[in-house]
């Protein structure tokens, strides 16, 4: 796309483009990821759903920012230009801190695995008997580093958060995770969904912490309809399943290129996107 502006950085489902010195604008496209490929068919609306969440989002919690001294980066979702007009946010430009700030309030994934092995999440201690889908007893901050491009993430130690970034700011940036965690999660199970983890990353400006990226979608988040939770087993994807389910069928092998979509699959979790997004913020998406 010719937006004019240069193009810092592109990730798998959206790019990052320079405004100005003080000022970026990040788009969000259509392009859905499964089992770490792009897959080739977009999602009509994906880009549109996800950042009307995160613009919801960043609203919601300005209070909790608010309360320990720090802000977020959306300047405006609607002062874009017209060519990525609904998917797009206008944010200042921060000094990006090199940690992802993952927040867990259940066990899923990577940290049932870490738990499974070590009875513990990174150096919280947890008790006996818990199951891929548990809540846990408290939220967890599990950081990890930013992985280059085709890397993982990797999962680090909050003293390994302290040596990069110093004490007082690891410690902020634990407290103010957790916190965001804490009332995010508060608002979706008023809304009967469950968020089971998600991730934040922060900037500074002039010295202040400053909330950024875009914030609790279903690409940085996982969200479960709290009727089907049932601990034990994985759960299912809220906005993914149906995508994950069509490509273990259709017998691609995960390595080759992935296939194209059918429509169904597609019509389905454009629909499951939508779905959340009204569900959550109890307005239609138009
Ligand atoms: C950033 C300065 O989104 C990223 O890459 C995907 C294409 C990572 N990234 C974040 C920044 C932000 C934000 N958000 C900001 N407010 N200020 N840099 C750049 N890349």
């Amino acid at each position: 796309m010719t937006l004019g502006y240069p193009l810092l950085a592109r990730g798998k489902v959206r790019e990052v483009y320079a405004v100005d010195d003080e000022r970026l604008l990040l788009v969000a496209s259509d392009r859905i990821s499964a089992y770490d490929a792009v897959l080739p068919t977009p999602i009509p609306d994906k880009g549109r759903v996800l950042t009307a969440l995160s613009v919801w989002w960043f609203d919601q919690l300005a209070p909790v920012l608010e309360a320990h001294g720090a802000t977020h980066h959306l300047i405006s979702a609607d002062d874009v230009p017209a060519e990525v007009a609904g998917r797009a946010m206008l944010v200042r430009r921060l000094a990006m801190e090199p940690v992802e700030c993952v927040a867990r309030g259940y066990l899923s994934g990577s940290g049932t695995v870490e738990y499974q092995r070590t009875g513990a999440i990174r150096d919280v201690a947890l008790p006996a008997g818990l199951v891929e889908g548990s809540r846990l007893p408290e939220p967890v901050f599990t950081p990890s580093t930013k992985a280059e491009v085709g890397e993982h993430d990797e999962a680090i130690t909050f003293a390994q958060v302290v040596t990069t970034v110093g004490r007082p700011r690891a410690e902020a940036l634990r407290e103010l995770t957790l916190a965001l965690y804490r009332r995010a999660a508060e608002i979706a199970e008023e809304a009967g969904i469950i968020l089971a983890d998600t991730k934040f990353e922060f900037g500074t400006h002039a010295g202040g912490l400053v909330l950024g990226d875009e914030v609790l979608t279903p690409d940085s988040s996982r969200f479960w309809p709290a009727v089907t939770w049932s601990p034990g087993a994985a759960q299912p994807s809220y906005d993914k399943q149906y995508v994950r389910d069509w490509l273990t069928g259709s017998g691609w092998d995960r390595t080759s290129p992935p296939p194209e979509l059918p429509e169904g699959v597609v019509a389905a979790t454009r629909e499951r996107y939508v779905t959340a997004y009204e569900q959550l913020t109890g307005t239609s998406f138009v």
